[in-house]
């Protein structure tokens, strides 16, 4: 989809690879029809106002995002539909790389042990980091790595759930590529969406990203335990989110010192 961010199919060379039972990979084959340039929502240069009429390859480009976005919404459809037949949640957490996705998956499978079945998939560029990560908290875990690739996509979460065969009523995290960009465009059938926003990353970044933020069920600002050390302004952050979307749901967490994640728990439960 993304010529331009790395995200081009040629090469891109997904991997979805379970850990730690069987360490086979494979290279994804459904069909990588990135290179026709950004889809809509991401606003590089197509339908902005004053702008002269598109050429002929121009409206092509557009076209074809357009076919590849639908294929993906007719996967994601099909994702949803079998995760609900059998009572599973599927929650896809995106983020700017190291806001703390992976920590808060850390502690939430741990919290959740003995109670509910939990499982991940992991989607990163490269390395099996996070999935070692989660599996040394004993939650069984899929890694995704999508080379240039820089969201994942419904194909995707589908290939992983086959490897990942999570039983029926169970809890799957689906922790995305980290970016605020191509991830929120791609919708993979999940239950809920939940973007993380740190204090290390600037207030402004809503405004920044609005398509990430406008679409999320849940907006998570974490790392508040360094908010006393950081120039973040916290009611300007909300105020943005709130513009953009004025029932979001917003809770401020830190992953590692706890605060917050009681409140994160009850919402996952409400799900
Ligand atoms: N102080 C503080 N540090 C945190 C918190 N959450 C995460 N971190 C730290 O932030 C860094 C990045 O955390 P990760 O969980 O790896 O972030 P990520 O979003 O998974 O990163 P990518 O997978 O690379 O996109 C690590 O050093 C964490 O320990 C928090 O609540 N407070
Ligand atoms: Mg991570």
């Amino acid at each position: 989809m993304c010529s331009t961010c790395g995200c081009s199919g040629e090469g891109s060379g997904t991997r979805i690879s379970l850990v730690p039972a069987h360490r086979h990979e494979h290279t994804d084959d459904h069909d990588h029809e990135h290179e026709a340039g950004h889809g809509q929502g991401h606003g590089h240069g197509h339908g902005h106002g004053h702008q002269p009429e598109p050429t002929v390859a121009e409206t092509r480009t557009i076209l074809l995002e357009q076919e590849i976005l639908a294929k993906n919404d007719g996967l994601a459809a099909t994702n949803r539909h079998r995760l609900q037949e059998r009572g599973i949640t599927a929650v896809n957490l995106m983020s700017s790389p190291g806001s703390g996705k992976t920590t808060l998956l850390e502690s939430t499978v741990r919290a959740y042990a003995g109670r509910r079945e939990t499982l991940v998939i992991e989607g990163d560029q490269e390395t099996w980091l996070d999935a070692e990560r989660i599996r040394a908290t004993g939650s069984k875990v899929v890694q995704i790595n999508t080379g240039a690739g820089c969201h994942l996509d419904a194909q995707m979460l589908s290939s992983g759930l086959a490897e990942l065969d999570p039983p029926d009523n169970s809890l799957v995290f689906v922790e995305n590529v980290g970016n605020l960009v191509c991830p929120a465009l791609f919708d993979l059938g999940e239950s809920a969406r939940v973007v993380i926003i740190s204090v290390t990353e600037g207030a402004d970044k809503p405004a920044k990203y609005p398509y990430m933020f406008r679409t999320a069920d849940l907006v998570l600002l974490n790392k508040i335990d360094l908010l006393p050390y950081v120039d973040f302004d916290v009611s300007l952050c909300l105020d943005l989110i709130h513009q953009l979307k004025p029932d979001a749901r917003i809770l401020q967490v830190s992953a590692t010192k706890g605060d917050g994640l009681a409140d994160w728990h009850a919402w996952l439960n409400a799900l």
